[in-house]
């Protein structure tokens, strides 16, 4: 029976084992191979040696190449000079199917190099460690939901009109028709709450955004939700706990791979309550470290780090003004220059990983505010028909997957926490 790297870690010493992999490294001292073995929960070292192994597997063990995948049956020994203390003294080794060639992923290669091969260097343990710490943060994302009485939903990716602006928009050839990939399904879950109060979904969005910093893909995994019979306050305490949330859990579930990556998540950054600065403080907070920007503005990513960059907990900056947010958005009745909207900015200079805010419920005020902006009511209809039947006060928000795992993580590039990260210059693998 096959076990994995993972179960025969805990085995009795001289357990008689079946082990699949692939050669990750192989070193030769004289009669001696010691491969290591990959497989899908972690490494272990097979030691094999004519007398102890039969002749013929230790010359195929010499032969293959890194990556050849092989079938290893062997004892298990715990052993201090193995690395992790255990390893496995193989008696047979089988090829399943031998690298052609020299696998063309090396330590020192360039980053372009890298991605490049991104299908190949996936396999690598590092790379295998950062998705399952993804993975784990997505399952606590679903619990987070889930514990709340959320209810999920799948809304198209192919639609006809920008949530988001339309100079990001991806245009679809539909049958000859035009249409868009989703830049947020927002508007669906819109009409989602009507029959649900509380949903929320997990998929991809897609930005054509032609700037290229750390922390935009034009193709990212957005949580969102959306919550009927809800004010600022309210979402802004979702928002909180779902964060709160999905580091503690994630830290909690990824201690095996955070400890092989050697990253520390600082849970600390989360445990107090996160700060709230209003827009126009901002605009302070920015002025005091010598950047002026001048009120409407929206803040750019480079505002962003700055400003986050002073607090060492999330902070959430609210009441934006009208001209630097999307035309959804709900006015304040306090304050009509300014709208119910709130961005959550990750400390120690990460920015924005959460967009959120209050929706414009009021027929007239939405129509309006489409006008204002310059777009088509009549590709709005449907969205338009929501207030029209039963409109009810709204709230909901989008937080970006890989932000979040880039913050967390310390990592330089939101690519590094996807599998294949689609950027403006890379679409290959
Ligand atoms: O544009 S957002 O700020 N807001 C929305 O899309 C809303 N319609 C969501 C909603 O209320 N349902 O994007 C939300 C988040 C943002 O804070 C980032 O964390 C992430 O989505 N985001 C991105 N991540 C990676 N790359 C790019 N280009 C990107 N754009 C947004």
């Amino acid at each position: 029976m096959r076990r994995t790297v993972k179960e025969i870690k805990s085995l009795k010493d001289g357990e008689l084992i079946e082990l699949c992999g692939w050669i990750w490294n192989k070193r030769e001292h004289g009669k001696l191979v010691f491969v290591d073995l990959r497989d899908g929960t972690g490494i272990i070292q097979v030691a094999a040696r004519s007398g102890l192994t039969e002749e013929a597997s230790v010359e195929l063990l010499k032969s293959l190449n890194r990556e050849s995948s092989v079938r290893i049956y062997g004892n298990l020994a715990r052993d201090p000079r193995a690395p992790g203390g255990v390893e496995v003294r193989c008696v047979r080794a089988e090829v399943i199917s031998p690298s052609m060639e020299d696998f063309p992923i090396r330590r020192g290669m360039g980053a372009k190099a890298l991605y490049d091969h991104r299908h190949l260097h996936i396999r690598s343990p590092r790379m295998s460690a950062l998705m399952r710490v993804r993975s784990n943060l997505i399952w606590a994302v679903h619990e987070f939901f889930r514990s709340r009485e959320f209810v999920e939903v799948d809304c198209p990716t192919i639609i006809t009109a920008a949530v988001e602006g339309g100079a990001t928009l991806f245009e679809v050839n539909y049958l000859g028709r035009k249409a868009y990939l989703t830049q947020s399904v927002q508007f669906y879950q819109e009409a989602a709450i009507f029959g649900l109060e509380k949903v929320y979904s997990v998929q991809p969005s897609f930005r054509a955004e032609l700037s290229r910093t750390p922390r935009h893909l034009t193709e990212f995994w957005h949580v969102e939700g959306e919550i009927a019979f809800c004010d600022l306050e309210g979402l802004m305490r979702t928002i909180e706990d779902l964060v709160r949330y999905v580091v503690l859990r994630t830290e909690e579930l990824s201690r095996r791979e955070l400890d092989f990556l050697r990253r520390r998540i600082r849970t600390e950054e989360v445990e107090g309550e996160f700060y709230r600065v209003k827009y126009s403080e901002a605009l302070e907070v920015l002025r005091r470290a010598g950047r002026e920007l001048e009120w409407g503005s929206d803040l750019g990513a480079d505002e962003e780090r700055v400003i986050s960059s002073q607090f060492d907990r999330p902070l959430f900056i609210t009441h934006y003004p009208k001209e630097a947010k999307a035309f959804y958005h709900k006015p304040d009745p306090s304050d009509p220059r300014v709208t119910l909207s709130t961005d959550l900015l990750a400390p120690r200079g990460n920015g924005e990983i959460v967009g959120a805010g209050v929706r414009a419920d009021d027929y007239e005020q939405l129509q309006n505010r489409i006008e204002e902006v310059g777009l088509n009511p009549e590709d709005y209809r449907w969205y338009l028909d929501l207030r029209r039947y039963g409109s009810v006060p709204h709230a909901g928000f989008g937080m970006g997957i890989e932000r979040v795992l880039k913050w967390i993580l310390d990592l330089p590039h939101v690519r590094m926490a996807s599998l294949f990260p689609r950027t403006p210059t890379r679409l290959y693998p």
